[in-house]
């Protein structure tokens, strides 16, 4: 062969590569400018995260919650959310101070004694307390966590014991040895269900829905929301991300979406490894400084049909840094079933009803313990065939009322007696 024939052999795949390079450059360009003028992105040549030698780096939109023009604000949210699902808000009327005094108690509460965080374990009665177990996909997380919510009686000065405060999750548990944690903690929670109702007010917007609509109303007013803290040590193992493989290796959490409506969460300053799924590969969700990283859940999937997408998230582990989240989840209420709102006329349901109480508590029941029964929105898909048994369980507990009972792994197991997988069909 000459050398003449060897390169025009070679041509073909010399275009591929130059179209690669093009496609590619495009789709960067595309993704910088998906969201509307006035909403910046972050940068993808910013620093590689820790701890994570092949991370990519996203390009999230950023958008200023000071624009005074809702429509404008609407419109980048509901662009955000139907590509990314993720996106970093500003002016998002959470203070520096309150960010700092926050911090700072989460820091204390980790570094308490092992004993005193036991002593606030949650268990299969209780959804609510300290925990280091917890298993996303049945695998276990490298990570401690606490978790609190909105009170039964929605009032904070109730006593956190008081059986006036029980409700499906459980009761609140905050250590007595910080004076200082559990006012800063209700404040911080207060500040996150404001944000969280004026995001999910300009995402009904993008829906073509006012803000006086009984659904935002219902979502304010009987959310049944909850904060973790969490902390993930630094872990000496190589991270999957390095090894780039199906491995044991821990992760800080394993992929994942939110089930509720949508999460408030604050990341670290120092150590970058949250990662969301986009475009066929996990990259880093760079945190803007002073900015709230936002993400929507399964259930404004659901309401809005598919049009708001719950992105599918994981965190690396570090091997020599240790880093703090807190994720808040803006939930509907235990006794609503969240039904999806037309596009437009044409648009047919995606998806059956879905009752949030039963979501959650069979959700939270696998993350506890391996009750053999995996809970995700596909279950609730009108195509799906044959139908998920979770329809009938569902059935079961709603008539059962048992929204408003306490959580507990052990009454429902019965539901997967009574209805197991293979009858559903
Ligand atoms: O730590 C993070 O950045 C994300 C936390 C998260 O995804 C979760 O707690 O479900």
């Amino acid at each position: 062969m000459t050398m003449l024939q060897s390169s025009l052999h070679r041509l073909p795949l010399l275009w591929l590569f130059v179209v690669i390079l093009i496609s590619s450059a495009l789709q960067a360009a595309e993704a910088s400018t998906s969201s509307s003028s006035s909403s910046s992105t972050t940068s993808s040549s910013t620093p590689q995260p820790t701890g994570t030698a092949l991370a990519k780096t996203s390009t999230v939109p950023v958008i200023d919650l000071s624009n005074p023009n809702d429509d404008e604000l609407a419109q980048q949210i509901a662009d955000a959310c139907s590509t990314y699902g993720f996106f970093q808000v500003t002016s998002h009327g959470i203070s520096v101070d309150l960010m700092t005094r926050f911090r700072h108690q989460c820091a204390q509460f980790f570094d308490l004694d092992a004993t005193t965080k036991k002593a606030l374990r949650r268990n299969s009665h209780n959804a609510r307390g300290f925990f280091d177990d917890e298993l996303t996909k049945q695998r276990r997380d490298w990570k401690e966590c606490l978790d609190f919510g909105v009170p039964g009686s929605r009032l904070w000065d109730a006593a956190d014991d008081s059986p006036f405060n029980a409700c499906l999750d459980g009761f609140n548990q905050f250590p007595s040895v910080l004076p200082e944690f559990r006012p800063t903690m209700v404040e911080y929670f207060d500040a996150c269900a404001k944000l969280s109702h004026r995001v999910a007010c300009l995402m009904a917007r993008g829906m073509g829905l006012p803000e006086t609509d009984s659904f935002l109303q219902d979502l304010k007013h009987q959310h049944s929301s909850y904060l973790r803290l969490n902390y993930y040590p630094p872990c000496q193992q190589p991270s999957a991300a390095v090894t780039n493989e199906p491995d044991p290796t821990p992760l800080g959490i394993s992929p994942h979406k939110d089930a509720g409506f949508l999460t408030v969460l604050l990341q670290d300053d120092e150590c970058h490894s949250l990662q969301a799924f986009m475009d066929g590969q996990f990259v880093s969700v760079q945190p803007v400084p002073g900015a709230v990283t936002i993400n929507t859940g399964d259930m404004a999937q659901i309401w809005s049909n598919g049009r708001y997408k719950a992105p599918l998230h994981r965190v690396l582990t570090d091997p020599t840094k240790k880093r703090y989240s807190a994720p808040f989840f803006y939930n509907p209420g235990y006794n609503w079933l969240v039904t999806p709102l037309p596009n437009d006329s044409s648009d047919m349901p995606k998806y059956f009803g879905c009752l949030w109480g039963y979501f959650r508590a069979v959700r939270f029941a696998g993350d506890l313990t391996n009750l053999g029964v995996e809970i995700q929105i596909d279950d609730y898909e009108t195509q799906k065939q044959p139908p998920s048994a979770h329809l009938k369980r569902q059935k079961y507990f709603q008539e059962g009322r048992w929204t408003s009972l306490p959580f507990d792994v052990e009454r429902y197991r019965v539901l997967i007696q009574e209805f197991p997988d293979e009858m559903s069909s």
